[in-house]
């Protein structure tokens, strides 16, 4: 029994993060080997209104004896970003050593890429930014607020273990599946941080000798994303520099509602967490038209990582089909589907793959 906790959260959260738990209630159904006990948890900005925090005192301690935390969106305007951004979702990250996030950039067969003439050959690259430290540790300082000498100091953390342990999972990664890694810094700008960066890196690339490894400055890497994305494997990146070339890649991808994202604790001490990269989107919460892509591909590496591989294989298959048809996508890729239509789609195609797989021997 795999236990997972749900935080649906802010705007679309809710509604993305249902079609999640249909998917997964659908395998818990028809695999007798696998089964779900789900805790939600009602964290976000409410509860924020209604209790003056974000997630409880003791909510890592209540998400600790979890196997995985299935999340839907942080964010609101009733309420500062940088208060929501970094109570729950960076609490969670922080507090439980989440030091890989998981991006995957790819394009999906019938999705229209902005990048014109690109096929999903030449757009599947996997980010791996770093999720604890960085321009997000959350040191600084604030003073002389609201008088003309008023200063701000952000410092990012760049440790030598930190950045070793990700780009070595990241070399780890690109040999499994045969990629390349290419590191992205700003080495020539930033002389302590970008260049401790720069020299783990090439520290850890010594270890691999069979793996291409390349360096590029951030400016260049998001140029080459839109220019040449073919080039990119594994791509490894700060914090901040992973959190926005993500954004770029989501939309090469087709949207953000399509990009998943996995913040790992890749030891295992602590639980991982499953998420779009998509933010709340206030605009169009409610309103059943949010892509629940994002949040079912994100399910998908959640079902990797519990071990249910042939599962999260299976999802991944009718997210493919799904998008690939009108009727089945939701109107952000030009389909027509609501955000629940789309999800039961998917459902639908699991199912009907099944028995595909069933009629040639095969099994999920
Ligand atoms: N679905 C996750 C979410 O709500 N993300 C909002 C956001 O701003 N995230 C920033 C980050 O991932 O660091």
């Amino acid at each position: 029994m795999d236990r997972i906790a749900v935080i649906p959260g802010d705007g679309v959260g809710p509604e993305v993060v249902a079609e999640s738990r249909k998917v997964l209630d659908f395998i818990a159904a028809r695999d007798s080997a696998v089964a779900f006990a789900f805790d939600e948890y009602p964290w976000g900005t409410d509860y924020y209104l209604q209790t003056g925090e974000m997630m409880p005192e003791d909510g890592l301690e209540q998400l600790s004896g979890h196997d995985a935390i299935l999340f839907g969106a942080v964010g609101s305007p009733r309420v500062a970003d940088h208060i929501t951004l970094r109570q729950l979702l960076f609490r969670i990250r922080h507090g439980f050593d989440q030091y890989v996030n998981l991006r995957p950039v790819r394009l999906l067969e019938g999705v229209r890429s902005p990048l014109a003439g690109r096929t999903p050959a030449e757009v599947d690259m996997l980010f791996v930014r770093e999720g604890t430290e960085g321009e997000y540790a959350g040191l600084g300082d604030r003073i002389y607020q609201g008088t003309d000498r008023d200063l701000a100091l952000q410092t990012a953390v760049f440790s030598r273990r930190g950045a070793e342990r990700v780009i070595r999972w990241s070399f780890e990664l690109a040999r499994q599946q045969g990629r390349s890694v290419t590191s992205v810094s700003k080495g020539n700008a930033l002389q302590y941080s970008g260049v401790l960066w720069d020299e783990v890196f090439a520290d850890v690339r010594a270890d691999y000798p069979d793996i291409e490894a390349r360096e590029l400055l951030v400016d260049a890497a998001a140029m080459f994303m839109v220019m040449d994305p073919g080039r990119f494997g594994v791509v490894v990146a700060s914090n901040l520099y992973g959190d926005i070339l993500t954004d770029l890649g989501a939309a090469i991808m087709g949207g953000m509602g399509l990009a998943p994202s996995a913040s790992l604790n890749p030891e295992r001490r602590f639980p991982s967490t499953f998420e779009p990269i998509h933010g709340s989107a206030p605009d169009i919460a409610g309103r059943s038209v949010g892509n629940p892509v994002g949040s079912i591909w994100s399910t998908a590496l959640l079902l990797d990582h519990l071990g249910h591989r042939a599962w999260g294989e299976a999802v991944q298959q009718a997210i493919r089909q799904a998008v690939a048809s009108r009727a089945t996508r939701t109107t952000d890729l030009g389909g027509t589907a609501s955000t629940q239509q789309a999800g039961d789609a998917i459902v639908e195609l699991l199912d009907r793959g099944i028995e595909q797989d069933r009629g040639s021997g095969r099994s999920a």
